[in-house]
């Protein structure tokens, strides 16, 4: 029985590894926290061990032998919580210091949280460069991330790079993040915001720091204009379907502010706040019908027949 649960451990155990978990750090700040977790764990564990101990102890007994109850309480009842809470308690004060600390180099992002989806505004590109619930990073460079609300509160969590914060509307909160090495890790909102919370995800994309400006240099320019046939009609199905009301496509006249910018959604990994791969079909099924694949969310379904679901995919498709 025991060798069969031993078996079972590295399973259990591989549970803890992984792109969204806090036990499994990629940045200082991620670092510092979990360290933080494991002391207090243990100590937890130690306290429960010990109590255990002393009860056995007791009930084993054939003829209990009274202790000092003076004794008993102010040495564990007094003393013992008040010198370990007091030095956990600068600890993460010092903890808590050292990773909100705001160093010049800082890339600045401001972080909107909206029902139900992220967006990114790259402040150092003059806030030009937008995007929705991808949020690329440069490796080793320490990233301020200004979070706002735009309805309800939302919580912002990587938790391989970072402590949680909340999205409070009417007010600023500041995150400092910070990658360690290039992967990609997924976030999710921590604060129940309606119906489709669950659905409220991003990827954290933490690259090289040239491939970092590459990619931001990318983001700041105006979309591609369409080059073939379908990529045309698709623009004019776009402009003409009512899309342009909430979504925004730089360089074109489609200039809504309620829904995703749309510029460069190409080169996005997925659709609705990591709630599809961004392909092909799974951007027609959206379109066709978004209400069917996260109910209540902010945009309506468009039955629109075939050949425009086709030239709108493909036309979207392109915007890399
Ligand atoms: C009434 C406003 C509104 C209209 C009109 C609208 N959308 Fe949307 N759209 C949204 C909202 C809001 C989201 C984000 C939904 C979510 O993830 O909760 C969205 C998401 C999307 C996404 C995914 C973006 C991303 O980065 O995840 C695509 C693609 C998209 N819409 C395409 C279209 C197309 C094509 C049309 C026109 C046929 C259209 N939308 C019309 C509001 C709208
Ligand atoms: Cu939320």
């Amino acid at each position: 029985m025991t060798r069969r649960l031993l078996l079972l451990l590295p399973a259990t155990l591989a549970g803890c590894a992984g792109l969204q978990s806090a036990l499994d750090p990629r940045g200082p700040a991620a670092a510092e926290i979990a360290r933080l977790s494991w002391v207090m764990f243990s100590g937890a564990a130690l306290v429960t061990l010990l109590v255990t101990a002393l009860l056995l102890r007791a009930l084993m007994r054939s003829r209990p032998r009274p202790v000092s109850e003076r004794l008993f309480i102010i040495a564990g009842g007094i003393i013992l919580p008040v010198v370990t809470l007091t030095a956990l308690l600068a600890w993460s004060h010092r903890i808590g210091n050292r990773i909100e600390a705001m160093p010049d180099d800082r890339l600045v992002v401001e972080v909107t949280g909206l029902m139900w989806w992220w967006q990114f505004r790259y402040l150092d590109a003059n806030g030009d460069a937008v995007t929705a619930n991808e949020l690329h990073l440069p490796v080793g460079r320490p990233v301020e991330l200004r979070l706002q609300s735009a309805d309800v509160i939302h919580t912002f969590w990587v938790p391989n790079l970072a402590g949680k914060r909340d999205l409070i509307p009417g007010k600023t909160n500041r995150l400092m993040m910070q990658a360690g090495r290039a992967g990609v890790f997924r976030g999710q909102c921590n604060e129940f915001c309606g119906d489709q919370h669950a659905l409220m995800a991003m990827l954290v994309i933490a690259q090289p720091p040239s491939e970092f400006d590459r990619w931001l240099e990318r983001q700041r320019q105006p979309a591609r204009l369409p080059e073939s046939e379908p990529e045309r009609r698709g623009h004019q199905a776009f402009m003409q379907a009512g899309c342009a009301d909430c979504h925004r496509i730089r360089g074109t006249a489609a200039n809504g502010d309620t829904a995703p910018d749309l510029t460069h959604f190409g080169s996005r990994r997925t659709i609705a706040a990591a709630t599809l791969n961004n392909s092909y079909g799974n951007l027609q099924a959206w379109i066709a019908s978004a209400q069917h694949i996260k109910p209540e969310n902010r945009m309506p379904d468009f039955p629109l027949d075939g050949p425009t679901l086709h030239a709108l995919a493909t036309y979207l498709g392109s915007l890399e």
